[in-house]
C-alpha cells in the first residue's frame, strides 16, 4: 500500500486537503478528486471558490508542467480527466449560484483535419480555467464555424490543424469572419504543431498558441482587455 493510499482526505483541515488535491489532480486521479469536491462542498465551501482554488489553482500547476515539458500529453490528458470528474459536481451547483463564468470559446479543428488531441487538451485546460467551451470536433467546414458562432455568441473562435494541407484554410475561415463584417466580434485564435507565430499573422488569426497553457493565458488576457474595454 503506499503512501497515498493512507492519506483519508475528510481528516484534513481544508488547506491541507486543497495542496493534497493539487496533488491528487496532478496524478490524474479522478475518484480522489471528486471526493475531494464533495468533501469541500459539505464543509460549506462555495462551489465557484471549490472550482477556482482548488481545480484550477491544481490546473495551473499541471499547465505550467506541460508548458515547461516536464508533464507529457498522457498526464495532462489523465489530470484533465480528474479534474472534468469534479467540474461534474460543481456544473450543476455552479449554475444555481450563478458564479461568474471567464468567457465562452467555440473550438474546432479545421476541415480536412482529424487530429484532435490537442484541441481536445485546449478544450479541458480552458474549461479547467472556468471558459465555457463548445467544442466542435474536428473536419469543420466554415459554414459549421459560422453556425456555431451565430448559435452559441462565443467570446473566442479557436481554430486547431495539425497537417500542412488543412492549415490554410483558416484563413478562408477568416476571410469569410471578413466579407460577413462579423471579424470583430471574436477574439480568433489559432494553434496546432504545423503553426507558428507569423502563421498566424499572415491569417489575420489575433493570437497563435503554442500549447494548450499559453491558449488559456492568451484567452485570458482577451477577456480582461474585453473587460476594461466595456467598463471605460
Ligand atoms: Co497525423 N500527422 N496524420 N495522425 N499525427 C502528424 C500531424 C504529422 C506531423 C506526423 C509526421 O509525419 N511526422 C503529419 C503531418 C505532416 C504535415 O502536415 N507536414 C501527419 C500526417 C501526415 C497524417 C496523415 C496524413 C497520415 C496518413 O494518413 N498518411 C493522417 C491525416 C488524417 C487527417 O487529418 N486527414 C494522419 C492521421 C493521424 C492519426 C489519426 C493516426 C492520429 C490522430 C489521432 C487523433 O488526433 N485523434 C495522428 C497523430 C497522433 C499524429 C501525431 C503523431 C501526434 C499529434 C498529436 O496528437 N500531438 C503528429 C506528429 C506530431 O505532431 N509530432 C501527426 C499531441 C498534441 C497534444 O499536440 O496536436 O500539437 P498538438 O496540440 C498542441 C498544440 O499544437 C496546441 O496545443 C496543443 C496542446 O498543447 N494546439 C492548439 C493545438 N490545437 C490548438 C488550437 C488552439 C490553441 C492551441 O486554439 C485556440
Amino acid at each position: 500500500m503506499s503512501e497515498e493510499d493512507d492519506i483519508i482526505l475528510a481528516e484534513l483541515d481544508d488547506e491541507e486537503l486543497v495542496q493534497q488535491m493539487f496533488d491528487d489532480l496532478y496524478d490524474g486521479l479522478k475518484e480522489e478528486i471528486e471526493e475531494g469536491v464533495n468533501i469541500l462542498i459539505g464543509r460549506g465551501w462555495m462551489p465557484y471558490c471549490v472550482l477556482t482554488e482548488a481545480l484550477v489553482g491544481g490546473m495551473t500547476i499541471v499547465g505550467a508542467d506541460f508548458r515547461d515539458g516536464i508533464l507529457f500529453v498522457p498526464e495532462v490528458l489523465l489530470a484533465a480527466n480528474a479534474m472534468k470528474g469534479g467540474m461534474a459536481i460543481l456544473k450543476p451547483l455552479l449554475a444555481e449560484t450563478g458564479a461568474p463564468q471567464v468567457g465562452k470559446m467555440v473550438i474546432g479543428t479545421v476541415k480536412g483535419d482529424i487530429h484532435d488531441i490537442g484541441k481536445n487538451l485546449v478544450s479541458m485546460m480552458m474549461e479547467g480555467a472556468g471558459f465555457e467551451v463548445v467544442d466542435l470536433g474536428i473536419n469543420n467546414a466554415v459554414e459549421s464555424y459560422l453556425e456555431a458562432l451565430e448559435a452559441e455568441k462565443p467570446d473566442i473562435l479557436g481554430m486547431s490543424a495539425l497537417l500542412t494541407t488543412t492549415m490554410p484554410y483558416m484563413k478562408v475561415v477568416i476571410d469569410t469572419l471578413v466579407e460577413q463584417g462579423i471579424r470583430d466580434d471574436y477574439t480568433v485564435l489559432v494553434g496546432g504543431a504545423p503553426l507558428n507565430e507569423e502563421f498566424g499573422k499572415a491569417i489575420g488569426a489575433d493570437a497563435y498558441c503554442r500549447d494548450a497553457a499559453v491558449a488559456v493565458e492568451t484567452a485570458k488576457e482577451y477577456m480582461s482587455r474585453k473587460h476594461n474595454r466595456m467598463s471605460a
